[in-house]
Order: C-alpha cells, then sequence, then structure tokens
C-alpha cells in the first residue's frame, strides 16, 4: 500500500488558502472575489417603513433579519426624490440632472443612451450575467415605439442580459409585461395602441365610469380603466397580455428564481425593481390585512415576503455566503399619490419617513434618505454605519471591489465607498446633491443648505408631504437637528455663502 505523506506545512497552506478564499468564485489567476450582487429596490419605500428603522403598523421580519445580520445605512440616499431620476443615476453614477431626468410618461424614449457606461455594462467586463426584474421607468426605445414590434433599444441595449419588466410604472399604460425585447402574451389580431395625449380604444375611462373603479383616483390617473383600477394614459388592444397587478410578487419573483438558478455557476448581477409600494397598491389577497395600515402597509408585507423568498433561494443553491444584496428604495414614503387607499386614515402613529421630514418629492431629507441595508454572510461584518453614502456610488464600488478600472468620464459623479458598504468604515463622501422634484439642496458633511425657493404650492397640498423649499436659504446642522426644524443661516452667512459656491460648482461639474 502506498502512503501518503502530508507534510504539516501544506496542511497550514491549504488552511490558509482556505480561509482566504472561502467558497468565493476567483477568476483563474486573479484574486479578485466576485460576489453574485442583488439590489433590490423598492418603489416609494421610506426611510421608517421597516421594522429596525421603527416601523408601527406593519412588522418586516424578513428585512429586520437581513439589517441584523448586515449593514443598517442611516445616511444612504437615492439621488433624487423621485423614481426616474434615481434609477437613472443608480445604473449610470451620473447624477440625473445632467441629463434632464424627470418622471417619464410611459411611451417615452429610453432616457440612457446605448453608447453611455452602465453600471451593467462595466459588470459584464468582469463576465457577470446581468438580469433586470420589475418596474422600469427609463423609457423604451427612440421615441416612437411600436409595442407590438421588438421594442429597442431598452435594457438589453444598455448592458442587461435579461429583462422581464413592468415598462413604465403601474400606474401607466402599458399594463403589460415585457420579456426583453416584446410584450409577453400579445395576440397579434389584438394590437396595442398607447396615447398619453388622446382616448384610443373603447375601454372606458375613470372620468366616465368612475363606478367601476376599485380605488377612486385623482383626474391625471382617470383614464383607462383596466383591472379595476384607472391609469395614467390611453391604452387600446393587447387583451390577452393584460397583467392582473395582484399577481407581480409571484410573477416577478419566479422571474428572478429563473435567473438566479440559470446563472448559479457563474456570478450575477440581479436588479430587482418592485412596484410595491407605489401606486395603485394592490397587493395579492394573501397580504391583504396583514398589517394595520391598509394597503400601503400590506404592500409593506409583501415586499417583506418577496425579500424572504429569494434570500431563501440563495440559501437553497447555496449562494447565500456568495452574494452580496443591497436593500434600498428610489424616493421617500407618500401616502396618498393619485389613488384613495386609506394609506392617510389609517397611518396611526406609523412615520413613513422615520424622524426625517419630508418625502417622495420633498428636498427634506425624508426624499431622499432611504432605508438601505448591505448584507454579505461571512463577509460584512454585522452594524450600523453612519456614512453618508448614495446610490450613484455602488457603480465605483463595485468597480474597485472587481478591480474594474473606470474610462475617464464613466460614472462622473460616483465615489467608491467600497470601504463603508463593506462596513470596515464609517466615512462615505464628504458632499453631496440631493435633488428634489423643485429644488437641489447640498450636504457637507452634517450640514445641509437648501437654496432658496419661491413658488407656489404644489404637491405638499395634496399629497401631505412638506415640499421643504421656502423663499429664504435654509442651512440644517443634522447632527443635532436631523428634523431639519431650526434653520441656522443667518446664524452661519459665511457657511452659507460657502456651500451654495460648492452647490454651483458642483451642478456645472462632476466631482
Ligand atoms: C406623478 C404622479 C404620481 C406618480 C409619480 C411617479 C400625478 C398627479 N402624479 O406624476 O402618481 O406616478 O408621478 O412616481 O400624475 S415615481 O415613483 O415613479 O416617481
Ligand atoms: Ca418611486
Amino acid at each position: 500500500m502506498k502512503r501518503i505523506i502530508i507534510h504539516p506545512g501544506s496542511v497550514l497552506m491549504l488552511f490558509i488558502l482556505f480561509f482566504f478564499t472561502g467558497c468565493q468564485p476567483k477568476e483563474k489567476g486573479s484574486n479578485t472575489i466576485k460576489p453574485n450582487i442583488i439590489i433590490f429596490y423598492v418603489d416609494d419605500l421610506g426611510y421608517g417603513d421597516i421594522g429596525v428603522n421603527g416601523a408601527k403598523g406593519v412588522k418586516t421580519p424578513n428585512i429586520d433579519k437581513l439589517a441584523r445580520e448586515g449593514i443598517n445605512f442611516t445616511d444612504a440616499h437615492s439621488s433624487a426624490a423621485t423614481c426616474t431620476p434615481s434609477r437613472y443615476s443608480l445604473l449610470t453614477g451620473e447624477y440625473a440632472f445632467r441629463n434632464k431626468a424627470k418622471i417619464l410618461p410611459g411611451d417615452a424614449p429610453l432616457i440612457i443612451s446605448p453608447d453611455q457606461p452602465t453600471l451593467p455594462k462595466m459588470l459584464k467586463k468582469a463576465n457577470y450575467k446581468t438580469g433586470v426584474v420589475g418596474k422600469w421607468h427609463l423609457g423604451l426605445g427612440d421615441g416612437n415605439v411600436d409595442w407590438n414590434e421588438e421594442i429597442k433599444p431598452g435594457p438589453l441595449e444598455i448592458g442587461f442580459d435579461y429583462a422581464f419588466l413592468i415598462p413604465a410604472t403601474g400606474d401607466r399604460v402599458p399594463t403589460v409585461y415585457m420579456e426583453n425585447r416584446d410584450i409577453v402574451n400579445l395576440d397579434p389580431a389584438d394590437p396595442i395602441t398607447v396615447s398619453y395625449k388622446e382616448k384610443v380604444g373603447d375601454r372606458p375611462t375613470g372620468e366616465e365610469r368612475p363606478d367601476l373603479l376599485r380605488q377612486p383616483a385623482d383626474l391625471q390617473h382617470s383614464k383607462t380603466i383596466i383591472n379595476g383600477i384607472s391609469r395614467i394614459g390611453y391604452m387600446a388592444g393587447g387583451e390577452s397580455a393584460l397583467w392582473k397587478d395582484e399577481d407581480f410578487p409571484d410573477v416577478l419573483t419566479n422571474k428572478a428564481f429563473e435567473f438566479i438558478q440559470a446563472n448559479k455557476d457563474n456570478p450575477f448581477f440581479l436588479y430587482y425593481a418592485f412596484h410595491d409600494i407605489h401606486v395603485p397598491r394592490l397587493p395579492h389577497p394573501r397580504f391583504q390585512g396583514k398589517s394595520e395600515m391598509g394597503p400601503r402597509g400590506d404592500a409593506i408585507v409583501q415586499v417583506d415576503w418577496v425579500l424572504g423568498q429569494v434570500v431563501q433561494k440563495l440559501k437553497e443553491l447555496k449562494l447565500a455566503e456568495n452574494t452580496l444584496v443591497i436593500f434600498t428604495s428610489d424616493n421617500g414614503p407618500v401616502l396618498n399619490d393619485g389613488y384613495e387607499d386609506e394609506a392617510v386614515a389609517l397611518l396611526g402613529d406609523h412615520r413613513p419617513g422615520g424622524i426625517f421630514r419630508g418625502g417622495k418629492y420633498s428636498i427634506l431629507e425624508a426624499g431622499t434618505r432611504m432605508p438601505t441595508i448591505a448584507s454579505w454572510p461571512g463577509t460584512i461584518q454585522p452594524g450600523v454605519n453612519d456614512a453618508l453614502i448614495n446610490q450613484l456610488d455602488f457603480y465605483a464600488s463595485f468597480s474597485g471591489l472587481l478591480h474594474i478600472p473606470l474610462a475617464e468620464g464613466e460614472a462622473p459623479d460616483s465615489e467608491n465607498v467600497l470601504p463603508a458598504l463593506l462596513g470596515k468604515n464609517q466615512e462615505g463622501r464628504k458632499i453631496m446633491i440631493e435633488e428634489s422634484f423643485y429644488n437641489m439642496a447640498l450636504r457637507e458633511g452634517h450640514w445641509k443648505y437648501i437654496p432658496p425657493l419661491a413658488r407656489e404650492p404644489g404637491f405638499e397640498k395634496v399629497k401631505q408631504i412638506e415640499a421643504g423649499d421656502s423663499p429664504v436659504p435654509q442651512l440644517f446642522d443634522l447632527s443635532v437637528d436631523p428634523s431639519e426644524n431650526n434653520n441656522l443661516a443667518q446664524q452661519y452667512p459665511a457657511r452659507v455663502k460657502q456651500m451654495e459656491s460648492i452647490l454651483e460648482s458642483l451642478k456645472k461639474n462632476p466631482k
């Protein structure tokens, strides 16, 4: 019998090798660890809407577990207080205002150019497979989209290998799914026509038949009635392709499972963009009544369920320790955003923005300060992190992690905050713009400067959100006044002047 002699040194070497590599996949001949990356992007979820951040009236056990086993960020921001701009920044690493990105109609052209560098394109350089599932709202086509033909440019032209989309939002037509470049289940004999200008086809509108509505809607949302809900925009045809809003969690999560399963043996990036908790809030019947806050709270329960399902799937496939999960939201909370669904009436003592004032559309902190969790079991040390970070920064941080150099001008506003993201320090960025529906503010550490803006009250009147603008300059010290109650502008005129000039120069040029 042959004796195998194992040198004690080689056992040690093996041990060291195992200790440092774990089971993370590595490129041959390189030391780069390539975790799978999943970004869970909730829509309109506020800082205070999750249990770990003080939610009342709704329980979020899966989100809380992710936060306890990962890092809960207290000063992490979306780039803007509305959806399209935030998504634009997340995928390009560029402030949305540089591209004049605003909330888009459902038939708008794609606002990211196929020539532009993007986060998924950068990840593909590191051999990632990239997928997006859920709400898109970045426009599709080049200005005259025909929903019955191949739709492009779209996600596949800007770096995604796979896409299963809600093309715009849940409250905008077309109310159909799109997979890669095609509308799902479309009958060619019943083609889709969409118009944001005039009525097309014979579906009743909310203005004509309010009696058919499950949720009363404002004028803007009173166009085509589909699934008992009137939407923004007109749509004819496509009957066999219509979605049922209540099925979103199951349909989208199954698509995410398929993508994860198909890519379990190579690094993947999944951008899971929830429709929840945006209006219209129509959680699946099994989640109805599961919170004390009506449909808005039940939609949060549904989000929590989806997160739990995907995390469980990662465990089953033995991918959990090799996956960096980020959970966050695109803009602050809103109660009544066009439909009456009891969000205001059933709020109780729940504070959707936590201790922060404002919400969706607003220049106050709750507009962009997002519930944000990063988890990478075995790599990230659990904790709470107060670093100032922005979703813009995922781009440069992941490129740092994967050693993919950025070209000149690529992701121009993105900063590598990887040490904070992985919990190694609490140092984020020093300065940052916060963009609201109307205005732009500057954060410099714990200081916040909001330029004066005189205008008629708009959204806040209807939506019960404080827009936060004022005809006079505002300066807040968030370290002692996180709720932005005490305007210090008169007390610190030099600081106001200095921050005003930093803001103006940053608006003109990145960094
Ligand atoms: C607004 C809609 C609002 C919502 C929002 C987009 C009106 C009056 N309001 O214009 O209901 O759809 O756009 O939300 O039409 S977001 O989260 O996608 O930015
Ligand atoms: Ca949103």
